[in-house]
């Protein structure tokens, strides 16, 4: 089956070799050599960043490209509002143009992996053809590699066929590129969701060519959840330990730019209390014969933003990239190390920056990518939970929801029936900031669950999906929904909330609700604190900040109605009822 799927690839491909990836560290060290001899990637100074490597795109290849993504599906409904959808019978036939001859001059590579922990009952396997090595020594980090995977395969267990090329073959005395890939015209990333398939062609770049992250562990796994009643969501998993020892884990949504690897990371600044990792950007859940929801986080490593990381921002992070780590797009160092911008400490003199040109503080551009990214194990995390790789996984009690809000939206609020969270859910949106779209700064763009791009069937449909699991969990098991706002604004446009390790003190406020510890006092959008119950101690900040952290003002709430009428607008017809009935409930809580 794997075999002769290979043989079909390598036919149309037509590489010069092709070789099977058994993701030993010896056969990783020769990958690693080999691409520091064909000038793909520097190694930096041991001394200062051990087994560290830096590879820089072109400058053409750079992040996700949402407009050349693609969900082909038999019929267009499927596909819904939010996903670019293509005839697949067609797509195919345009695209097997493309691989036609791709891969002429050089190897194919051949990565068995996995996504979920050995032994998990939602554990999925994957075959990635590819003919870059970056994507070879990066999916090694990011999931499961090897011939343990490859046994599984050959016994018959099935696996996601994921074919990907930079669509850059060396024709006869062509010198290579230092990173090949397609002009965006020719770049494609396509899910076939009927028929488990992902075909991946033109860029080099993370969750273009990394296959198992956005494309199988998000798009075609939110449609095999969807038909198998579990769900594959855009979600850290936290441990959170009170000082008794007592121990919940939480999820949470957030769009990106809104710290999520941090939180999935962070030091708490109240005495006794402690957090760690189990997973920072995907989560798959399911409910158990117990009646509980329990989550397994499927990737094996981090693929952060580098931009902003610090050990002020993120200390753990910069623990666990002290070594062994890929960094892509970011600025080095006269002695070999890395730098970007928001890193701690103060700013180099002179740099050679991700395009590879020499950097000086007064040169007008940024040293390294916005999008620059480390790729390193979680293993390597000093806040890794220890049952991180548990294949029963780890039961949810609280779910986080967020977005970057100036208004609107309080420091933190609870919702008030599993329906009401969803709804929390499906309305939740970050404002634009200078990152995203000059033109539109300040708007909010709404992102249901932190999903909109990764939905691989209809929006709607999706969000039903939500409101069903909340029908197999027996209401006593069900996680509370809280959304959390770190952004909120003073008029001064200061932000109210110190945010970063004191997010633990809403995290505990969380972990007693969950406990029924704590009262909170009911208001039209949901649960907030009740006066004394949110700790406060030894946080300089002054009653008035609080006040206005917690207030819930009804003309930009009225605002906030309107504008996710005109969400749901866009939805269309599948928007599920329910959700419809809570907008309403809403609005009548208000007046
Ligand atoms: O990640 C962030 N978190 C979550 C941390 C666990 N960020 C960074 C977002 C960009 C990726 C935050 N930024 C957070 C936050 O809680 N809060 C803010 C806003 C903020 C920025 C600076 C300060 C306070 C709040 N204060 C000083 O710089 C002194
Ligand atoms: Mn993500």
């Amino acid at each position: 089956m794997a075999v002769a799927w290979v043989h079909e690839m390598a036919m149309l491909c037509k590489p010069d070799h092709i070789h099977w990836v058994d993701g030993s560290k010896a056969e990783n060290d020769r990958f690693l050599d080999q691409i520091i001899k064909e000038h793909k990637a520097i190694k930096l100074n041991p001394q200062l960043r051990p087994d560290s490597y830096a590879f820089f795109s072109d400058p053409m290849d750079v992040a996700r490209v949402e407009e050349r993504t693609f969900i082909a599906s038999k019929n267009e409904t499927d596909a819904g509002p939010t996903n670019h959808w293509r005839n697949p019978v067609e797509l195919k036939a345009e695209m097997k143009h493309l691989y036609r001859g791709s891969m002429r001059g050089r190897t194919m590579y051949i990565i068995p992996f996995m996504m979920g922990p050995f032994g998990s009952p939602l554990s999925k396997n994957g075959i990635q053809i590819t003919d870059s090595l970056y994507v070879v020594v990066n999916m090694r980090i990011m999931t499961r590699v090897g011939t343990r995977v490859l046994e599984k395969i050959k016994q018959g267990q099935d696996f996601v066929p994921c074919l990907h090329s930079v669509g850059y073959p060396l024709e006869k005395g062509m010198k290579d590129l230092a990173w090949p890939s397609a002009p965006i015209q020719r770049k494609y990333i396509a899910h076939f969701p009927e028929e488990e398939l992902i075909w991946s062609f033109g860029s080099g770049y993370g969750g273009n060519a990394l296959l198992g992250k956005k494309s199988l562990a998000l798009r075609l796994a939110s449609v095999m959840a969807k038909k198998e009643n579990w769900m594959a969501e855009h979600m850290l998993i936290l441990k959170v330990t009170n000082p008794e020892g007592q121990v919940k884990y939480m999820t949470g949504a957030f769009p990106s730019a809104c710290g999520k690897t941090n939180l999935s990371m962070l030091v708490p600044t109240i005495p006794g209390w402690k957090i760690e990792t189990i997973g920072d950007d995907i989560a798959w859940l399911w409910v158990k014969r117990d009646g509980r929801l329990y989550a397994i986080n499927p990737e094996y490593g981090f693929f952060g933003v580098a931009r902003g990381t610090s050990y002020r921002s993120n200390p753990n992070a910069m623990k666990t990239i002290a070594k062994n780590t890929i960094f892509t797009n970011v600025a080095i160092t006269d002695d070999g190390d890395v730098w970007w911008e928001g890193i701690d400490g103060e700013k180099p003199k002179h740099l050679v920056d991700w395009q590879k040109q020499d950097w000086y503080p007064d040169s007008n551009r940024p040293a390294a990518h916005p999008n620059g990214r480390f790729t390193v194990s979680a293993s390597q995390s000093p806040v890794i939970a220890r049952e991180w790789e548990d294949p029963d996984g780890v039961p949810i009690s609280a779910i986080l929801l967020g977005g970057r809000r100036s208004d609107t939206m309080p420091l933190v609020h609870e919702s008030l029936s599993w329906n009401h969270g969803v709804f929390m859910g499906s309305m939740m949106g970050s404002e634009i900031t200078a990152a995203t779209l000059t033109n539109e700064i300040g708007k909010v763009r709404r992102d249901p669950f932190a999903m909109l791009p990764f939905i691989g069937y209809h929006v709607g449909d999706y969000l039903k999906h939500w409101i069903d699991m909340g029908l197999t969990l027996a209401e006593e098991n069900q996680p509370k929904f809280f959304y959390v706002n770190w952004f909120r604004l003073d008029q001064e446009g200061q932000f109210l909330w110190p945010g970063f390790g004191e997010n633990a003190r809403v995290l505990k406020w969380i972990f007693e609700r969950c406990d029924h510890r704590v009262e909170a006092a009911q208001t039209p959008i949901g649960y907030v604190p009740i006066k004394g119950t949110l700790d406060l101690t030894n946080l300089n900040i002054a009653p008035e900040q609080i006040n206005q952290l917690f207030q819930i003002d009804i003309k930009n709430w009225q605002k906030e109605i309107e504008s996710i009428k005109a969400f749901y607008q866009s939805i269309g017809y599948k928007l599920p009822k329910e959700l419809q009935q809570e907008l309403i409930h809403l609005q009548n809580r208000l007046v």
